[in-house]
This record gives C-alpha cells, structure tokens and sequence, in this order.
C-alpha cells in the first residue's frame, strides 16, 4: 500500500468538508513550501480571468464555485490528475482541475494529496445529493464536484482506456475515523456500447477485496452498469430499484445483486468493511496510472526479462 495515501488518511475529506471559507482558496495554508505557492498564486490568477469553464461537464460544479478551477486559461489541457502532480513534483495542491483525458474537456477533483488521483466517486453517508439516477446522468456525471458526486462513465471510460493502464483506489473512513484503503491495478472501464463493464486487476489493501471476491458470491468484476432505467444486472428484476430503508440502491456494476454498493446513499456498502451494522461515513473512488506501467517505463525490468 502506497504510503501517501495512508499518510493523508483525512486530506480528502478535509479539503472537501472542511469549513474554510472559499474565498480563501488561492491562500491554502496546506500548501508546502514556496513552489507550490507560487503555483497556486499563478494558477489563481489565470483561473480568476475566465468567468465560466470550457469544461463538457459544467453542470458537475456550482457556477459560483468556477473560479476555483485551478488551471483554466492553458491552450493544453493534462490528461489526468496524475500529470499535474507529477509536472510540478507533487505539490500541487487538491481541488479541481481541467483534464482532457480523450477527447472531452472536463474538469475533475484532484486529490493531490494522496499523490495524484482522479476523484471519480465521492458519497458522504445521508448525502444530500441523491444517487438514484439514471444511466445518462450516471453517464455524463452528477452532483458536485466539490462535495459528493458522480464523476460519470463516459469519462471513467476515457480515463481507463487510454494507452497504458490505469489503476482503481477505493478509500473507505468508517464512522471512527478509521481509514480502509484498497487498489485494483490494472481497471478499466469499458465504452458505453459495452455497457460500462468493469474489468479489474490484481487487489491489494488494507480493506476487503469487495470486488472481485465475495462470501455471498456476488462478483462485480466483469459486470455491467445498471441504473434504475437500464437492467444489465442478473437478478430478475433491477438491483438499482431495490431499496433498504426507502433507498434505492443506485447505479453499480451489479452482479445478481451486490457484495459492494458505494452508490447507495443510507448505507456506505463494502462487505464487512462498511455495512448497516458497521457504518462508513466517506467513501471515495478514483483512478490514477497504474504500477504496472511505472516498472517497465522506470527499466525496472531488462528486455530478456520480460
Ligand atoms: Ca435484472
């Protein structure tokens, strides 16, 4: 398990639910050192003379909230999270961020923090923003970007499918502040004639592998997406419209139906890690390169090694 992500436990959830004031954004006191303050002035002023972000997915933040886009005004756009924290030697600071993965421009929470990650997920347990959506806001993404939300599965599928793979982080805090971390290396997130199917990797972590192995036998690996308007799912009738306590479960990569569910907003679901009987608070989904691809890059392996 990667050490920064330990480390920085609650940075995610600090910098999202923190109460600091807004405004107060281009004067983070979490910045380290001089560099990333310098950064961050330049990237605020170039932020504060665009009023609106060219982003496809404007929608996902509050338009009071745009001038808190970290990097507007380039005519290059990085391609991920992971880029930005690499290029300015791992102190940029978390907030969102324009990428252009393939194609599309949008913009994404960065949680640099924890050493780059695109936030593709985040629910706070009673959320506010409702997760009973249908496949074409599951597609292009909902909620807010600084809060809970959506990122959606068009760009979960640009992310996932450029060249080179890509690895998923699950961040779990439970209702005692005690932080699960999990990865899948490789993901990837198939297109939507696909349905969306997941297809993962290898697991490592501290929490339970609820993704591809389950005591119930409900595997989510290989599956497609369903939402309340779109069944891909194997029990006879849809996982996304059944609900525990008045809440429906929300889209998912079900199975017949779930040994994990993070999308559904009363209860926090990763097997034995977050369940009704063991409340999570947070939980986060996100994406950066995978390890696998840094080896061989890095010469970690000789050619007649391989
Ligand atoms: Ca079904």
């Amino acid at each position: 398990m990667r050490v920064p992500l330990q480390s920085s436990a609650h940075s995610i959830s600090n910098s999202l639910w923190g109460k600091q004031d807004r405004s107060m954004q281009c004067n983070r006191k979490s910045l380290r050192g001089w560099v990333g303050a310098l950064m961050a002035s330049v990237l605020c002023v170039m932020g504060a003379r665009a009023e609106l972000a060219p982003a496809v997915n404007v929608h996902v933040l509050p338009h009071e909230e745009h001038k808190l886009v970290l990097n507007l005004g380039l005519e290059e756009f990085p391609s991920d999270c992971y880029e930005i924290w690499q290029g300015s030697g791992g102190q940029a600071p978390d907030g969102v961020y324009l990428i252009q993965p393939k194609g599309s421009l949008i913009m994404a929470y960065c949680a640099m923090q924890d050493g780059g990650w695109t936030v593709v997920q985040h629910i706070t347990v009673n959320s506010s923003v409702d997760f009973d959506r249908t496949w074409e806001e599951y597609k292009l993404g909902f909620g807010s970007l600084t809060g809970d939300h959506w990122l959606g599965n068009e760009y979960l599928h640009q992310l996932t499918s450029r060249s080179g793979h890509y690895k998923l982080g699950v961040k779990l805090v439970d209702k005692d502040a005690v932080t699960k971390l999990g990865e899948y290396d490789p993901v990837l997130v198939e297109g939507e004639e696909a349905q969306y199917r997941l297809r993962l990797g290898l697991f490592r972590g501290t929490a339970v592998d609820a993704l591809t192995q389950d005591t119930e036998n409900y595997l989510h690996d290989n599956q497609k997406f369903t939402t309340k308007d779109r069944d891909n799912d194997n029990y006879f009738q849809n996982c996304a419209k059944l609900e525990f306590q008045g809440v429906p479960g929300g889209g998912w990569w079900y199975d017949a139906c779930a040994g994990a569910n993070l999308n559904r907003r009363n209860v926090i679901y990763w097997q034995k890690d977050c369940n009704k009987e063991h409340l999570c608070k947070y939980a986060w989904m996100m994406v950066k390169p995978s390890d696998l691809v840094k080896v061989i890059h890095t010469g970690g392996c000789r050619k007649d090694e391989l």
